[in-house]
This record gives structure tokens, C-alpha cells and sequence, in this order.
């Protein structure tokens, strides 16, 4: 009974006879709509995809794009020029001209919004001082969008420039390869890693100049999953301003004598070229036992600095450094930016230009100094006072 469809529509497997009719049904229409469309102008008009694209938007709510009733502007719009205010970021209050550091890689992210969160919570939610990302590659928008939704001074992200991070052309890679090896063979820490060679390099002589840096006087560096346990309520770079000083630390402890076996040699080197830039009153004794003929190791744990990096701007500072980077060591052997800094600020500083930051309780693992006494009490600190790591002798 009734009409036949043609074969290439109904005879499909899975088609049950119901099926015929929708199809049928579908066809009609279309065949209708296609002759109207032709026929009367008026029609054609009113059904065309472009007359109908408001009526879709309107209707697709549940579906909605990006862009609709989101605030993208202060999320995404500004990216550009590796700058990305958002609403909730306010206006600085600290009245030093500071910022903090953060080095990362992109798969730290969770290390480093739990780092963000406690700084924030300890003293920058009543500072709002800004915060300086960077990194030897691109930041993503995942680490910009959740680094900067905890914070509540303004954030930048910026990228490294390639010299200034990776193994200079003048290093003897050969030499440098056999080095790592031995240190590997002597279970010397990080001593296979080119790319620790590279961030001890790039922090002993090279943030301070990142572009985004120019502009700032003070930083504070923080490292990924670093904790901080008390409340901070004196503001640590203008302490640093106002009294005249130039680093200020939490730990400090002995470096490996494998990763620097000739740095000291190297310093008195430079030292003996340029004695003018050794400062009168200076902090020998804190790194020497023996009035400079040997080096003792002990060294700040650069993971926590509160500095003023014109110090490190200084001619004295940068000469070091490049007589330093000249000989190749951040290669050869794996020199450290923590001695490194700790000399320089031992020697080219005043001894009281460099402060213990005694009230800052911190952990960076596996150690912590946490506030003693009254202190712990004033910075109402969650640290056992009992597990409080200062000096290691
Ligand atoms: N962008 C980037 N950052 C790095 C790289 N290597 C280390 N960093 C950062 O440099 C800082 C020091 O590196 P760490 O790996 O923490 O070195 P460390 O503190 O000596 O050793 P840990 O005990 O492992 O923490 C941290 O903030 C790291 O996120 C790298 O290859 N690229
Ligand atoms: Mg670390």
C-alpha cells in the first residue's frame, strides 16, 4: 500500500517502516522551503542564516562563548606586553618601591599558588606589592590565570632572554660534560643538570636585569612550596630602606664543597685585582675562619632573599660576576647562586647592611627557621618552635 520511496532512502539497514514517514516528511519540507526560496524574495529574506544569527545567540544560553557576560577585558584583554591587571588586584599600599620574585616552571603551578597564598596571607593582603613572574619559556594561561587570581598587588609574566639563561657558546662543553659526569658518579646533587646550572647562573647575575625588574628597586624571592608561618606586621623593604641595608636572610647553612672547588680561589683572584670594591667593615668573618685564606661555606639560603638589587647592579657586584662567568664555573663545577650572592654581600657590603629577618618564620624543605618566643607569640606562628633550624655548624 500507499507509495513506494525511492530505493537509496528507505532500503538502508536499521530503517524501520515508521522511519519512511519522518523521512518522508523532511524531504516535503525541504522541497517546499527550496521552491518558496526561489519564488517569493520575501521568504527567502526572512529564513536566510544571517537573519537568524540573533535569534540563535538568544537563545543558546546554556552554550554561551566566552566574551558574553564575563568581564573578559580584565582577564584576558590586557595581555599583551606580558602585563595582567585583573579587577581584584589593587592599588600598592607598602610604600617601598619592591617587588616579589618568583623563577618557576610551568609545572609548579600548584607549588607556587600554595607559596602565593600563604605570602599573601602572612602580609601582602595589607601591602599589595606586585609580583614578577619569570621563566626560560612561555608562561601559560593556567599558571597566569591561577597564579594571578590569589594575589592582590598586579602581576607580569615575562620570559628570559636566551643569553642570559643559557650555557654561554664559550664554555668548553666537552670539559663541562665531563664535570657533570664526575658528579654524577659522586652523587653530587643536581650535579647532572644543565638546566640547575643554568638557574644558579641566571640568579647570581642575571633577574636583576630582566626588563620587568628595571623598574624596582627591592625584591623578595620566593620559591615554589615554600611555607610562611607568622604573621609579618613590619614592613620588610622599607626596613630595608630606612636602615640602610642591602640583604636580608631567614637561613643560613654550608654549601657542598664538591659544587664549588674553586670559587674561593677564583674570588681572592679577583679580589687581589680589585681590592677598591672590598667594603671597610665588611662581613669577612661570617664567611672566612681564617681572615680570607679559606672559605667556610657557611652562605644564606638564597630560596628566601629580601635585597635591594641596586647592590647587585653596583660595579663591584657586576664585576665580580663577570670575572666569575668568565671562568666558566657555573659550568665546569656547579657554583651556586647562594654562596655566590653570600660572598658578594659579604664582602662588598657593610657586615651591618646585612640583616636576619629573626621575626620571618619559613620553610623551604627540608628546613625551617621558625620565630622564637615572644616572637612566635607577636606573629601568632603555626611553626613548632621546637623545629627551628638557624645556623648549621
Ligand atoms: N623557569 C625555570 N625555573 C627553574 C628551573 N630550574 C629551577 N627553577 C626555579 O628556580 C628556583 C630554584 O630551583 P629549585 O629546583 O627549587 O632548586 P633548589 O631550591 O636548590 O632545590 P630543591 O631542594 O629541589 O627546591 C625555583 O624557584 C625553581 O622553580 C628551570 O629550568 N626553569
Ligand atoms: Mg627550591
Amino acid at each position: 500500500m500507499g507509495f513506494a520511496l525511492p530505493k537509496f532512502v528507505y532500503s538502508g539497514p536499521g530503517v524501520h517502516f515508521p522511519a519512511r514517514y519522518y523521512l518522508l516528511v523532511v524531504l516535503l519540507i525541504l522541497l517546499t522551503h527550496f521552491l518558496f526560496s526561489h519564488l517569493h524574495e520575501e521568504y527567502s529574506k526572512a529564513t536566510s542564516l544571517t537573519q537568524l544569527a540573533p535569534w540563535i545567540q538568544s537563545h543558546s544560553a546554556s552554550t554561551q562563548c566566552v566574551g558574553a557576560d564575563t568581564d573578559t577585558e580584565s582577564v584576558w584583554g590586557t595581555l599583551e606586553g606580558d602585563q595582567y591587571p585583573r579587577a581584584a588586584h589593587k592599588p600598592q599600599i607598602g610604600r617601598a618601591n619592591a617587588t616579589f620574585v618568583i623563577l618557576a616552571r610551568n609545572h609548579e603551578i600548584n607549588d607556587i599558588v600554595q607559596s602565593l597564598a600563604e605570602m599573601e596571607h602572612t602580609f601582602n593582603h595589607q601591602y599589595h606589592y606586585p609580583y614578577v613572574f619569570l621563566n626560560d619559556l612561555p608562561f601559560t594561561a593556567e599558571f597566569k590565570e591561577r597564579t594571578s587570581k590569589v594575589v592582590s598587588g598586579k602581576v607580569s609574566y615575562g620570559q628570559i632572554p636566551h643569553d642570559h639563561w643559557h650555557q654561554p657558546p664559550t664554555i668548553d662543553e666537552e670539559r663541562a660534560r665531563k664535570s657533570r659526569e664526575d658528579m654524577v658518579r659522586n652523587d653530587v646533587i643536581y650535579g647532572g643538570s644543565v638546566s640547575y646550572r643554568n638557574m644558579c647562573r641566571f640568579n647570581s647575575g642575571f633577574f636583576f636585569r630582566h626588563e620587568l625588574l628595571q623598574q624596582y628597586r627591592y625584591y623578595w624571592r620566593i620559591e615554589p612550596g615554600v611555607n610562611f608561618f607568622c604573621d609579618i606586621t613590619e614592613d620588610p623593604f622599607v626596613f630595608l630602606q630606612e636602615n640602610n641595608k642591602v640583604y636580608g636572610f631567614t637561613i643560613s647553612m654550608y654549601e657542598y664543597e664538591s659544587t664549588i672547588p674553586t670559587l674561593w680561589e677564583t674570588t681572592k683572584e679577583f679580589i687581589r685585582k680589585h681590592p677598591e670594591y672590598v667594603a671597610k667593615d665588611n662581613a669577612l668573618k661570617f664567611i672566612s675562619d681564617d681572615r680570607g685564606d679559606s672559605y667556610n661555606m657557611c652562605h644564606f639560603w638564597s630560596n628566601f632573599e629580601i635585597a635591594d638589587m641596586d647592590f647587585w647592579r653596583s660595579e663591584a657586584y657586576m664585576k665580580y660576576f663577570e670575572f666569575l662567568d668568565s671562568k666558566g664555573g657555573f659550568y665546569y663545577e656547579r657554583w651556586g647562586d647562594a654562596p655566590v650572592h653570600s660572598i658578594g654581600a659579604a664582602l662588598f657590603a657593610k657586615k651591618e647592611q646585612i640583616h636576619f629577618f629573626k621575626e620571618i618564620g619559613y620553610r623551604h624543605n627540608p628546613f625551617q627557621h621558625c620565630p622564637q618566643g615572644a616572637l612566635h607569640t607577636k606573629g601568632k606562628c603555626w611553626c613548632d618552635e621546637r623545629n627551628n633550624f638557624d645556623y648549621e655548624r
